[in-house]
């Protein structure tokens, strides 16, 4: 049976009609990846997998979320669509808005967001506004553009970007046959956390798991305002995509934490470098450092004990784990190359290649 995107497969979950055009890139249905090496370092009888929702189409998780709204924005005679972004809502606002044939225009904070990124919204023909500021100062002024003018906002507050979001959450209770025991993630905006933590709740409601997952996100340390109970005025911190200090939906990823029993904490940058490099390295998976939080997150706890002390089942079978990758790592191919060791430049002859190689 052909693939024809989250809309098509979760239709009866989404807020769509017969009347909704469906705008697709065949987006969702990203591969559940089992970790032997992270459930090894575990150290119990954890099995670790990974959501890899960087092989979406371009790129990042956002997809799923911008197919319901922008199908829902042409089924309501949108003629332009706005946002404030980090980088990968843009890309993904740019390449919907493109295949519907809406102008986009996207607010990005001047100079902080991923070259792979930008490369995007350029080449779909977005109109980009380097703000100068952060950005969390960008999607103040896209509220009020919105408010105002006859434009559609397609960040995360946006409630249908939250409906196409939450079907991850059901990809991975298909692929599981349950829900998990812990999902870790990373939280910015906080719209994905609360999207997976309504989805799991929607499954859950109509039967087809039995058991919710504790919600685990991570924030970075210059960037948390959750964690630290106010915002962050000049967050700051090289994960460029969750460099957000007064998230929109604050008090929705609160509210997953608690009513799931699970933590909102944070890591530092080198914990997030060290998590990318183990997660290309050693499972073969390029993430964008954003992503990586969610490995530094599972690998701070477990050190902490935290998945022994908060194991919910009985039943003898392994805690199941699941690590959401938001971003492809060709996202921001600047940070592979700063912080890997460059090529070694030889001579172009047999001699000097064969030596540098060992033989
Ligand atoms: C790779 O693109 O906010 O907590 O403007 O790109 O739902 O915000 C991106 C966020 C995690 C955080 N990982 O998700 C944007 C933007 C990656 C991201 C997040 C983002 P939310």
């Amino acid at each position: 049976m052909s693939y024809n995107g989250v809309i098509e497969r979760y239709r009866e979950y989404l807020p769509v009609t017969e009347n909704t055009p469906i705008v697709t890139l065949k987006e969702g249905n990203t591969p559940l990846i089992n970790a032997a090496h992270l459930s090894k370092l575990m150290g119990g009888d954890f099995q670790v997998y990974l959501k890899y929702e960087g092989l979406n189409p371009t790129g990042s998780f956002k997809d799923r979320g911008m197919t319901v709204a922008i199908s829902k924005a042409c089924e309501d005679k949108a003629t332009a669509v706005i946002c404030a972004s980090t980088g990968n809502t843009s890309a993904s606002a740019a390449a919907y808005a493109a295949k519907s044939n809406l102008k986009c225009i996207v607010l990005i904070p001047k100079g902080a967001i991923a070259l792979g990124k930008l490369s995007q919204a350029l080449a779909h023909g977005a109109l980009i506004l380097a703000v100068d500021g952060n950005f969390d100062a960008a999607l103040d002024l896209v509220r009020e553009i919105t408010q105002k003018y006859p434009v559609t906002l397609v960040n995360s507050l946006n409630p249908y970007r939250i409906e196409g979001q939450k079907t991850a959450s059901f990809e991975i209770c298909d692929c599981l046959g349950t829900a998990p025991d812990f999902q870790v993630m990373p939280v910015g905006n906080a719209g994905n956390i609360t999207a997976y933590w309504k989805g799991y709740k929607e499954y859950n409601a109509k039967g087809k798991i039995t058991k919710l997952p504790k919600m685990l996100g991570f924030q970075a340390e210059g960037a948390a305002p959750i964690v630290r109970g106010h915002p962050v005025k000049n967050p700051k911190t090289i994960a460029s995509a969750i460099c957000i200090g007064n998230p929109a939906s604050w008090k929705r990823a609160e509210q997953a934490r608690d009513e799931s029993g699970g933590l909102i904490d944070m890591v530092s940058d080198a914990e997030i470098l060290q998590a990318y490099k183990l997660l290309a390295a050693k499972e073969g998976i390029f993430v964008e450092p954003a992503s990586a939080a969610s490995v530094a997150g599972l690998l701070k706890l477990a050190k902490n004990n935290y998945f022994i002390k908060h194991q919910t089942s009985n039943i003898k079978q392994p805690i199941r784990i699941v690590c959401i990758l938001t971003g492809h790592g060709l996202k921001d191919p600047d940070r592979a190359i700063k912080t890997i060791k460059p090529p070694k430049v030889v001579k172009a002859n047999m001699k000097a290649v064969l030596k540098e190689i060992g033989y």
